[in-house]
């Protein structure tokens, strides 16, 4: 699903007779795989998406249904911890110290943080782990991960286990498996996401090594703006890795362990691997 909102500028409400075309703005998106039996459903939930959105009402909502031939690969989700935090100025300081630990340069850092703060973009961007350069062919579009989902049995026990720490919400579960299917393929060193959702303050940093780690108030309440950034190698083809993320049927079969909220030392000796 993939809603927007077109913005009407004053000036453009002034010369409504003349060619001036509304900036449209992204609202709302989100993917998944589903049985045929739950389509509609998950449809209907969708729509409800778009049209309640923190981030405005969207007064367009693009719905495609695929049939999916290809037997969707199985793989376990990531182990999840929160980061003890307080504050964006800290919570940008852990995002930047976990991604330079997985070998992402500070440049790299630096540009992402730039990107993620200019404006918000409806996929994620690829990004090069030196020389932070951005691989993907469409940049206003970025790269939007699709076809993943999570087993019945899987699920339920994801839910029971994030009830545990109060965070059994469809944010973190939905962020859990696209960033699962993300770290599983061997190009991707590591990603950052931010919400673009003003209500939605936490952030995370993911990768193999660390896991899926949730950083509170990594933006200040309010603010619209947030963005995704996979790091890849140096020299890495790009046409591999969107096919896989944008293509490739992944389901997480397994969960792993999910911890509560540790401290950011705790979390770089990485015991609980
Ligand atoms: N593929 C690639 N990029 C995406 C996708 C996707 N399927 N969906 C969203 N993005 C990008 C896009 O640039 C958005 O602006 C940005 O990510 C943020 O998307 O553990 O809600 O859907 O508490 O706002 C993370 C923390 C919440 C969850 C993530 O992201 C937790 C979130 P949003
Ligand atoms: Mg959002």
């Amino acid at each position: 699903m993939r809603a927007s909102k077109k913005l009407i500028t004053p000036m453009g409400r002034r010369r409504r007779s003349s060619l001036v075309t509304p900036k449209e703005i992204h609202i709302s998106g989100a993917e998944g795989l589903y049985r045929e039996s739950e389509v509609v459903k998950v449809v209907k939930k969708y729509i409800e998406r778009a049209l309640n959105h923190p981030r405005g009402k969207a007064d367009k909502i693009v719905i495609t249904i695929e049939e999916i031939r290809e037997k969707p690969k199985k793989i376990p989700a990531l182990p999840l911890v929160t980061i003890e935090n307080s504050s964006p100025i800290e919570g940008e300081k852990i995002a930047r110290k976990l991604l330079q630990s997985e070998g992402i340069s500070k440049m790299a850092v630096n540009k992402t943080f730039e990107l993620i703060k200019k404006d918000s973009m409806r996929g994620a961007a690829i990004i090069t782990v030196e020389k932070g350069k951005r691989l993907e062919p469409n940049r206003k579009r970025g790269v939007r991960v699709s076809r993943l989902g999570i087993s019945k049995s899987a699920s339920k026990q994801l839910s029971a286990r994030l009830t545990r720490h109060g965070i059994n919400n469809e944010t973190v579960m939905e962020a859990l498996i696209l960033a699962s299917k993300v770290s599983f393929c061997n190009n991707v060193i590591a990603e950052l996401c931010v919400s673009d959702d003003p209500n939605y303050t936490t952030g995370y940093v993911a990768s193999k090594g660390l896991g899926y780690v949730r950083i509170p108030h990594i933006k200040s309440k309010g603010n619209r703006r947030g963005g995704r950034a996979f790091f890849v190698k140096e020299g890495t083809g790009i046409r591999g890795i969107i096919e896989y993320l944008e293509r490739r049927p992944v389901i997480i079969g397994e969960v792993s362990l999910c911890r509560g909220i540790i401290s950011f030392d705790e979390i770089l000796n990485r015991p609980y691997i």
